[in-house]
This record gives structure tokens, sequence and C-alpha cells, in this order.
């Protein structure tokens, strides 16, 4: 008799703009999730699976951890996380399994509307307000701008009014916040999706049986909604 398997992990956000579209793939797929309860682990009834509902910014430190097997995260925090974890020197290793059709958004820089924006240079020397300072790092290095970064975990819209920076860096869908800020899109420096990632390393024979029983059936729902 085979050794028994342990229970899958996924990691998918408890509640944000992530959350209902993770929790439709994951029911489209099959898997019978009780969410009802306010419970950071949600055990699926029908298969060897968890659900673990946390902060998306700890998604991707739980896969690269190996502390969850699967994640469903946007690449914007994947990337970031990713570029601060080689810079710690602590693991940043995981594969994706699927590029999602949810989530889709772009990391922009924006500048007040007033401002004669003439493209890259004009952020020469000075401030940018960002949830995202290692993407916003590199972006300005490969361009060859010297600006400096302020870490805002929120409300970075309001930092230029504020007098905190002369510009931000923050992500974008429709525009409509930054419009109603006084501000205007000057630059795209990444253009995300969720995606489903997996850790490396994962050899349990059960585990792999299982993704693989999955993947077809999230390709599938993601050709549905074409
Ligand atoms: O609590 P937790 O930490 O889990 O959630 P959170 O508040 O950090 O994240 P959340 O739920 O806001 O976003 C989760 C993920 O959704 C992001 O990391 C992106 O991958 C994706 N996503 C897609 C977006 C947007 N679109 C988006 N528009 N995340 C945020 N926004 C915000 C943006 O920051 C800005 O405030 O919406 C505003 C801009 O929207 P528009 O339509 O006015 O341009
Ligand atoms: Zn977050």
């Amino acid at each position: 008799p085979a050794i028994e398997s342990k229970r899958l992990r996924i990691a998918m956000q408890k509640s944000g703009r992530l959350s209902v579209d993770s929790q439709a793939l994951l029911s489209s797929c099959g898997l019978k999730i009780n969410l009802r309860e306010q419970r950071l682990i949600a055990h699926v009834e029908n298969m060897p699976i968890d659900i673990l509902r946390v902060r998306d910014d700890d998604i991707p430190g739980l896969v690269m951890d190996g502390v969850c097997d699967l994640g469903i995260i946007g690449e914007n925090v994947l990337e970031e996380v990713s570029l601060q974890r080689q810079l710690d020197q602590e693991n940043f290793d995981y594969e994706v399994l699927a590029r999602l059709d949810f989530g889709g958004c772009r990391l922009s820089i924006a500048v007040p509307q007033e401002e004669n924006y003439q493209g890259v240079q004009s952020l020469d020397g000075k401030t940018i307000a960002t949830t995202y300072p290692r993407l916003l790092a590199r972006f300005l290095k490969q361009q060859g701008v010297n600006a400096r970064i302020v870490m805002l975990t929120g409300s970075v819209e309001v930092a230029p009014r504020a007098g905190l920076a002369d510009a931000i860096c923050d992500l974008v869908s429709t525009g409509a916040t930054l419009e109603a800020n006084g501000l205007k899109e000057a630059e795209v420096i990444y253009r995300s999706k969720a995606v489903l990632i997996q850790r490396k390393g994962l050899t349990d024979a059960g585990q792999l049986k299982l993704i693989r029983k999955l993947m077809p059936r999230i390709q599938g729902v993601m050709q549905a909604n074409e």
C-alpha cells in the first residue's frame, strides 16, 4: 500500500481584488470549499486539499518557503517579493503553472496633471512614492534615472498633494483613481495578471497526481471564459 500523501495546500487572498475570482476558479475545478467561516484554513470536502486564506503579500513567501504547495497571486506582488528576497539572499524559487485571466492591471508612474512631462528624464532628482520599491528601482536603473523612492503601503495616490512626493508609482486599471487625484499616467513599468504558482521541489507522488488532474480543468475554465 502506498504511503498516504499530505493534503495539498493552496494559498489564496482572503479578501480583496483577487479573492472572488480565485475562489471561483477553484470551485469551477470541482473543489467543494466551505468558506463561510472566517477561518485561516478551509478544508476541501471532496479532495485532499486545504485552502489557506491570507494577505496577498504573504502568498509568494509561503510558496517560496515551501509552507504552501500552490498559490494564486498577482505577478506584481510576486515579482516585488522575488526581487526583495534576492536582495535579502532568501529563497525565491517558484514555478508558474498558469497565467490566469483575472487581476489584470499595470504598475505605472504618474505625475501631476499640470506637469510638463517630457519622458523618463523628467523624473531625475524627483521623489516617487510607491508600494513597489524594488520594481520601481529596477525600472529607474534600467532607464538611467536618479530618483528618490519613498515607500508607502497605502494612500499612495495622495502623496503628491500631501507634499510627500513629486510623483507616484502605483497600480492602475481604469485610471479613475489617478484622474480623481489630479494625476496622469506617465510610464507603464510593469503589466500584471494573477498567476498560479507551485513551490519548487514538490515530490509527493499523490500531490503531483492531484495537480496533474487539476491543471486541464484550470485550462478548461480559462478557455470557457475567453
Ligand atoms: O489585504 P491584502 O493585502 O490581501 O490586499 P491588498 O489591499 O494589498 O490588495 P488588493 O486586494 O487591492 O489587490 C490585490 C491585487 O489585485 C493586486 O496586487 C493586483 O495584482 C490586482 N489588481 C488589479 C489591483 C487593481 N487591479 C487595482 N486597480 N490592485 C489594486 N488596484 C488599485 C490601485 O492600487 C489603485 O488604488 O485600484 C486603484 C486604481 O484603480 P483604477 O481603476 O481607478 O485605475
Ligand atoms: Zn496586500
